[in-house]
């Protein structure tokens, strides 16, 4: 009986401070959406749960090593023990209980992030080998920076045009899988003004870990604003093709791995790359023309630049429309020419 006290109390005194320290070290990042409020309470549920039963592993480990330590002189057996029903009901009942309310706590959670509110703000988010784009589809504006208003519930419609790939905000706690010809949704509203990164949790090749976007928590003023005068620009941007095209090349990723001033990043510059001769993979030089250049986009393994390995750049523009493409044209056409 003494005994039985002793580890009870030792194990009450180690989940205290068990749970004290996990709780005192930031696990979590910056809560910054009402999604993260039962999400966050949740967790810490849990990291009572945890503290519990680590302490319990631990108390009667180290209280039977040290307190039933094996005496200098005794070379007797151990005393012989035959199952404990009791134990095993409390043992298996205990657990499962416990499971099963936090599989509740976890479904009622679940409903209530993810239910319809009312005035919610409609984003399609566009993914892609290796960038994020984002439509507001009531306006028509497009962003690589996905803007939102404070304390209002955005409802993301996720789609990705290759792999699957999945949106997350740390920050904001929830996150869902993009996956190509589906489309999914994820409701989040965000409750503190700042920047925060978008980042892909699923693995989809090579510039994965640099697939970043940022997410900027605005005042809804601030946010109108920014709506009115992307509309503006796209209105303007409707007229001169090579500034649709910058704005396409913008959306699409281009400028990932093509930089506009000579420096080389995944792919060749499009410094003045307009008229000049290009050497290929198989030794052939080309006239950089506007055939070459939409036989680029559209096949890029058909005409390789040399020093690039195939399958790079992203076989996945041919789907671009035909309007995308010449104002894409016109864009690198007007970052001049060698000659
Ligand atoms: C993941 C990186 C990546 C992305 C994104 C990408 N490219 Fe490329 N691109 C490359 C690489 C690598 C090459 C060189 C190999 C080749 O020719 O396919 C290349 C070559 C090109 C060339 C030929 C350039 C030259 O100097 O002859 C053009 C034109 C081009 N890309 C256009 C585009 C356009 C337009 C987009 C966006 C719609 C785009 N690329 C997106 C990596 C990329
Ligand atoms: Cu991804």
């Amino acid at each position: 009986m003494k005994h039985i006290v002793n580890v009870i109390l030792l194990i009450v005194a180690a989940t205290v401070t068990i749970a004290f320290w996990l709780n005192r070290i930031d696990l979590l990042p910056i809560q910054a959406s009402a999604e993260g409020v039962p999400i966050d309470w949740l967790f810490t549920r849990h990291i009572y749960v945890i503290a519990f039963l680590f302490a319990l592993i631990l108390v009667f480990m180290l209280y039977s090593v040290v307190v039933f330590r094996r005496k200098p002189d005794d070379t007797g057996d151990g005393e012989f023990m035959h199952g404990n029903t009791t134990l095993e009901i409390i043992w298996t009942v205990v657990p499962l209980v416990t499971v099963l309310y936090f599989s509740y706590l976890g479904a009622i959670t679940l409903a209530d992030i993810t239910s319809p509110v009312e005035n919610e703000l409609v984003v399609e988010v566009n993914s892609k080998k290796w960038s994020w784009s984002f439509t507001y589809p009531e306006t028509g504006v497009s962003s690589t920076d996905l803007n939102l208003p404070l304390n209002r519930t955005v409802l993301l419609k996720l789609t990705s045009i290759d792999v699957i790939h999945s949106f997350w905000v740390p920050e904001f706690r929830v996150k869902q899988d993009a996956v190509p010809g589906m489309v999914k949704v994820l409701r989040i509203t965000p409750t503190r003004l700042g920047t925060y990164k978008t980042r892909c949790a699923e693995l989809c090749g090579l510039s994965h870990a640099y697939m970043l976007g940022n997410v900027n928590v605005m005042e809804p003023a601030e946010f109108e604003q920014w709506l009115n005068q992307q509309q503006q620009e796209l209105t303007a941007a409707e007229t001169a093709p090579a500034e649709r095209g910058a704005k396409v090349a913008e959306l699409q990723g281009c400028l990932a791995c093509h930089s506009l001033d000579g420096s080389q990043l995944v792919g060749p510059s499009w410094q003045g790359i307009y008229g000049s001769e290009h050497t290929l993979a198989d030794g052939t030089t080309v006239k950089v023309d506007e055939a070459y250049l939409h036989q680029s986009i559209v096949d890029p393994n058909s005409q390789l630049v040399a020093g690039f390995p195939p399958n790079l750049m992203p076989a996945t523009y041919k789907a671009l429309s035909e309007e995308d493409i010449s104002a894409l044209l016109a864009f690198i056409k007007s970052l001049g020419s060698e000659k």
